[in-house]
């Protein structure tokens, strides 16, 4: 039998493939909390033991790979001053067998939390910083289907019932919109926390992991050191404006084969060195 050649297209692809190896990034690693997070809108005693990408703004998404100038943007506003901080963020994450702990810090320039045609769910047309995780992670491509969570948490003080959102796929049913249900979760927001810029906060959170991903994927079999995670940060920053400004973190919308890869790992140890960007900081420092 003859032994086929590959064709053109084949070779070339052939030839590609040692470079989507190499484009393929680490799994981003969460790590075990060593103190116990106190849910309060500071997240000092926790976040130099935690995952952190560095501070994130418009111009380091502009050189991801995910960003897309149609979804990552921000609203320009006729009066904006110059070198005005419209958005710029830092994420945190840990976790342990109970809790996913998630923490964010930003600085933003208005607070926007009105939404002329409110719905429940439209976390999405107010300031809102929402964590879209896939657990346990499968590889399939999903769009809030089996497995997919949106954990939203609009920056809002006065904490409607709304104000923390699960959008997520289950057995049968894709993109359900609900709010958290009450008992799995605590969060808390502190406005202004450097005497900055009233748009300027904290998030701090925990989110009980077993009734949450356990219900959107029955695969889930709780945290455990190695286990994988899908994750993008989406970040939604209107201040006034339609739709508004979006960023778009590790990730390029709800389809979850675009998400990043995670892992929870063990503690980390508080003499380890992180690279620069990581986030760490003195607690106590203001950003
Ligand atoms: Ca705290
Ligand atoms: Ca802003
Ligand atoms: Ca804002
Ligand atoms: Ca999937």
């Amino acid at each position: 039998m003859e032994r086929r050649r590959p064709t053109a297209i084949a070779r070339v692809l052939l030839l590609l493939l040692p470079l989507a190896a190499a484009c393929q990034t680490a799994p981003l690693e969460i790590p075990h909390v060593s103190t116990e997070p106190t849910i309060d809108g500071d997240l000092s005693e926790w976040r130099n033991g935690a995952y952190s990408g560095g501070w994130w703004d418009i111009e380091r998404l502009s050189q991801t790979s995910w960003y897309d100038p149609e979804r990552n943007r921000l609203t320009i506003h006729d009066d904006e001053k110059p070198g005005e901080i419209d958005l710029q963020a830092r994420y945190y994450a840990a976790w342990d067998e109970t809790y996913l702990y998630l923490g964010a810090e930003a600085r933003d320039n208005v607070n926007d939390v009105d939404d002329p045609a409110h719905e429940d769910k439209r976390w999405y047309f107010k300031d809102c910083v929402c964590w879209f995780i896939e657990a346990p992670r499968d590889g399939r491509g999903e769009a809030f289907e089996t497995g997919d969570n949106a954990l939203c948490f609009l920056i809002d003080e006065s904490r409607p019932a709304y104000g923390a959102w699960w959008r997520h796929g289950e057995p049968g049913r894709d993109y359900v919109e609900e709010p958290l249900p009450p008992g799995t979760f605590d969060y808390a927001i502190t406005m202004d926390p450097w005497g900055r810029s009233a748009g300027d906060f904290v998030l701090e959170v925990r989110v009980r992991m077993d009734p949450i991903f356990g219900r959107s994927d029955p695969a889930w079999t709780g945290a455990s050191e190695g286990q994988r995670l899908g994750l993008e940060i989406v970040h939604t920053d209107p201040d006034g404006g339609d739709y508004g400004g979006h960023f778009l973190v590790y990730g390029a919308g709800d389809s979850d084969d675009t998400w990043g890869e995670a892992v929870l790992v063990g503690p980390m140890p508080p003499t380890a060195a992180r690279g620069a960007g990581s986030g760490a900081t003195e607690a106590g420092t203001a950003p």
